[in-house]
């Protein structure tokens, strides 16, 4: 039997994990996988994760399993994070997963059930995971234009001329903020506009969003999909915890089904819990509940926020440090962007080339589409950077 089983392509961003760790350079930069780190390179537990789980040790008096789709307040604190007041509770079916990528498998498998013919269209391009996954279930899968690779910003002309063409009923996969790789991001006018076109060719839009709070701030990063999940007839959301609650490895996410109808609401409910037993039962609990300790608890929600946006703050003043920096060498505006994306990537345009001469000759580490992890830098790698950057030609 085993031998029947093929090679199967690497992740290219976790090898590079490998390879860089292999690296015996002292002074190596990396800048590769999507996980934040502070000034000192470390990715620490955050203060209202350590206090919540110090409460819960003290509290916590059984491991007995919880629902099927998670514990319900944890789902009302997500939906109530992601969504807000933008569509009412009654209106939300939603189930824990493990991590945001569990959101995303649990969607497309929803999708599948649903309408086994749909296409998922995908950006160009996209988080590498989400062409792997639609594959392997054996999806149809497309591309709508997103990224400008002249201007580094969203090709917004081509992004709507596609997706006008997209037919009623199949399903169209956009990033809910802080866009994985290209950093490039869509305005609160932009979003309008892509719901003015999903309403007119009856798609479905299904958002991934697993970086709120790392972009403009938690309510400004929600704000598009809160405007397609009030305005559409059926939405669907897949959340991640990993990053903007730096519980990478508690595996925490959900999925958020958005739809305007009680009836649809209420079978699809089922039909999430149904999907969740399928596939591995109880989703995990520990971070599901450290998180709704969190968001349900006054203080130690001021203090996340409060951390959530110093970490925010400082990638921004990473971000603009590198710009300056390279419009000093460079002479010229043509890095501005990077300034203007927001979250943790950034898309430099670099040849797959001067991305491999920049990881030989300089150490420094990046994606080969040219993602760069703006939190692997800090005050002192920047200009090394910048100089790395001018030395490869980009
Ligand atoms: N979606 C995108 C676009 C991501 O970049 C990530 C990466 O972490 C995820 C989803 C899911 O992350 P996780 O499964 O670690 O919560
Ligand atoms: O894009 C990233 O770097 C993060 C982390 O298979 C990640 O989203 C990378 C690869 C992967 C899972 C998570």
């Amino acid at each position: 039997m085993l031998s029947n089983l093929k090679q199967q392509p690497a992740d290219k961003i976790l090898q590079l994990v490998q390879m860089y760790r292999d690296d015996p350079r002292s002074d190596k930069i990396d800048l590769g996988v999507g996980v934040y780190k502070n000034a000192e390179g470390v990715t620490p537990v955050m203060r209202a994760i350590k206090a919540a789980e110090k409460q819960l040790w003290e509290t916590e008096t059984t491991k007995s399993y919880t629902g099927l789709a998670g514990e319900p307040a944890y789902q009302d604190a997500m939906i109530s994070l992601v969504l807000s007041s933008s569509v009412a509770r009654e209106n939300v079916a939603a189930a824990a997963t493990p991590g945001g990528t569990g959101a995303v498998r649990q969607a497309l498998e929803l999708i599948q059930m649903a309408s086994p013919d749909a296409t998922i269209w995908i950006s160009n391009p996209t988080w590498p995971n989400h062409p792997s996954i639609i594959k392997y279930l054996g999806m149809k899968m497309r591309e709508y234009r997103y990224f400008d690779n002249d201007s580094r910003g969203v090709d917004f002309e081509g992004m709507l001329a596609d997706l006008a063409q997209i037919p009623a009923g199949d399903v169209v996969l956009l990033h809910g903020c802080c866009h994985n790789p290209t950093g490039a991001n869509l305005t609160n006018a932009q979003w309008a506009e892509v719901i003015a076109v999903l309403q007119e060719t009856g798609a479905i839009p299904f958002i991934d969003i697993a970086y709120q709070g790392f972009g403009d701030g938690l309510e400004e990063d929600a704000a598009g999909l809160r405007m397609v999940a009030s305005e559409m007839p059926q939405t669907l959301i897949a959340a991640s915890c990993s990053k903007n609650f730096g519980i990478y490895r508690e595996r925490t996410g959900i999925l958020m089904v958005v739809t305007q109808d009680a009836s649809l609401r209420d079978v699809t409910q089922g039909n999430l819990a149904f999907l969740n037993r399928q596939n591995y039962s109880f989703p995990p609990d520990h971070g599901a509940r450290l998180v709704t300790m969190i968001l349900d608890d006054k203080a130690l929600r001021a203090d996340w926020s409060a951390e959530l946006e110093e970490v925010r703050l400082g990638m921004l003043a990473l971000r603009e440090q590198l710009a300056k920096e390279l419009q000093k060498l460079a002479g010229s505006d043509r890095f501005a962007f990077l300034a203007q994306h927001r979250g943790m990537f950034s898309r430099l345009g670099a040849t797959p080339e001067q991305v491999e001469t920049l990881r030989r000759d300089h150490g420094i580490y990046m994606v080969g589409d040219s993602r760069l992890n703006i939190a692997g830098l800090n005050k002192n790698s920047v200009p090394i950077l910048a100089k790395a950057i001018i030395d490869v030609g980009i």
